[in-house]
């Protein structure tokens, strides 16, 4: 018999092309991508990844198991998955400076379920910021895994300044005594104080974890301060300002490592995702080049130019600036929600989310705010003068109500601004 005709049935199933496959999902695929073109991408944990970051992640690599770690692994098979994986770690701890990394969470959330696995027993106390303040759901939210598997007690901004209220985090942490202090958050335009955490957390015997999601890539540049001197745990995405893949990762201390790894695997996951660790690894290597520093010097200066023009129209900021890549707009004093603004922006071609702002009265479906973010539209490649063409178009809609021929204008301003500097195809 033939060997070719015996293999020509399985080879035919996967050498058909999407668009034939599933017309439907190919045609989504594209509409997506022309609207990512098309529109401003201003949603502070959005990025656009390179191709060849694109290609890590859609290779041959999803169909491979490796659960374990580089060298221990349960399934054979896996010599260039080790390479892979063990380059992706290297890389990633000297990105950091950290002793210990383990790339295989596959979000934000399950690096965050990790540590607390490592470091807690359910019932055990957490000190989180309020999640209205910015913090992040994973920091404590009833409705997280973090609300419910833990006590929560929080710490949030001072009502005068809209920062960090660092003797209230200390007062709190003396009052309660917390197993794990979680510093970080996702919508807190201000630099953070890594080391004042570590003092609050040594001196009440409290474990600090930082959260650099949001701000990783700037911590990469030496635009943030580290946090890896200052705490045993740190946490991250890796799409965000990081521009790599979606999923997260973890740095720890050495001493540390050999239980934290347990608690990514088996504690909280089962296979890593390897084609998405081989992208991570790739977007590593990208985040060592002085380019990358560039790009996040100029999604800070983007950003803090941007607020300049909004508060220059009258808009209020939350903090009334930025430190970093994003801001959050107080909308409810120019007499909208934030469901309201994000819609009408979002009409115009500008891409924003509703935020809740601290002692927001609105709940988070509502809101009184909205995040707005640099990194995508600096990756694009634009600068401070587009910067104020869009805040511009931001007041303009805004101001008007979503008047709908105000929204025609804008979204010729934004085609014009998206033609002027395309993502590749
Ligand atoms: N990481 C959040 C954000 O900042 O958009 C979502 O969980």
């Amino acid at each position: 018999m033939n060997p070719t005709t015996l293999a020509a049935p399985a080879a035919a199933f996967l050498d058909r092309d999407l668009d034939v496959v599933d017309p439907d999902v190919a045609g989504w695929i594209r509409d997506e991508e022309r609207r990512q073109n098309e529109g401003l991408e201003l949603i502070a944990s959005e990025n656009f990844v390179s191709r060849a970051v694109r290609e890590a992640q859609g290779s041959v690599l999803t169909n491979k198991y490796a659960e374990g770690y580089p060298g221990r692994r349960y399934y054979g098979g896996c010599e260039f998955i080790d390479r892979i994986e063990a380059v992706a770690i290297e890389r990633v701890k000297k990105l950091f400076g950290a002793e210990h990394a383990n790339v295989q969470p596959h979000s934000g959330s399950q690096a965050n379920m990790a540590v607390y696995m490592t470091v807690l027993k359910p019932g055990n106390t957490i000190l989180g910021m309020n999640l209205s303040h910015g913090g992040h759901l994973t920091h404590g939210h009833p409705l997280s895994y973090s609300g419910f598997e833990y006590r929560v007690v929080a710490y949030g901004v001072r009502p005068e300044d809209e920062r960090i209220d660092y003797d209230q985090l200390a007062a709190v942490a003396r009052e309660h005594r917390p197993g794990l202090i979680i510093a970080g958050a996702s919508a807190y335009p201000r630099e953070i104080d890594f080391r004042r955490f570590a003092e609050v957390a040594e001196e009440v015997g409290a474990v600090l974890m930082v959260d650099i999601a949001h701000i990783a890539g700037l911590v990469v540049a030496g635009i943030h301060p580290s946090p890896v001197p200052h705490a045993p745990f740190v946490t991250s995405t890796t799409h965000k300002t990081m521009r790599g893949p979606r999923g997260g990762f973890i740095l720890c201390r050495a001493d540390r490592a050999k239980d934290l790894d347990r608690k990514v695997f088996p504690g909280v996951q089962g296979g890593p995702l390897e084609h998405v660790i081989a992208a991570k690894a790739v977007a590593f290597a990208e985040a060592a080049t002085p380019e990358f520093a560039d790009y996040q010097r100029r999604t800070v200066e983007n950003a803090k130019a941007l607020a300049a023009r909004l508060t220059g129209r009258g808009l209020r900021l939350v903090s009334g600036g930025t430190d970093n890549h994003l801001m959050l707009m107080d909308v409810g004093a120019a007499g909208l929600s934030g469901k309201e603004a994000e819609k009408m922006l979002e009409a115009a071609g500008l891409t924003v989310n509703k935020n809740t702002i601290p002692f927001d009265t609105r709940p988070p479906l509502v809101a009184s705010g909205i995040r707005i973010g640099t990194p995508a539209v600096t990756t694009r490649g634009m600068g401070t003068a587009e910067m104020q063409t869009i805040g511009d178009s931001i007041a303009r809609v805004l101001e008007s109500r979503g008047d709908a021929d105000v929204q025609r204008e804008v979204r010729s301003t934004v085609a014009e601004l998206c033609a002027a500097f395309p993502l590749p195809v």
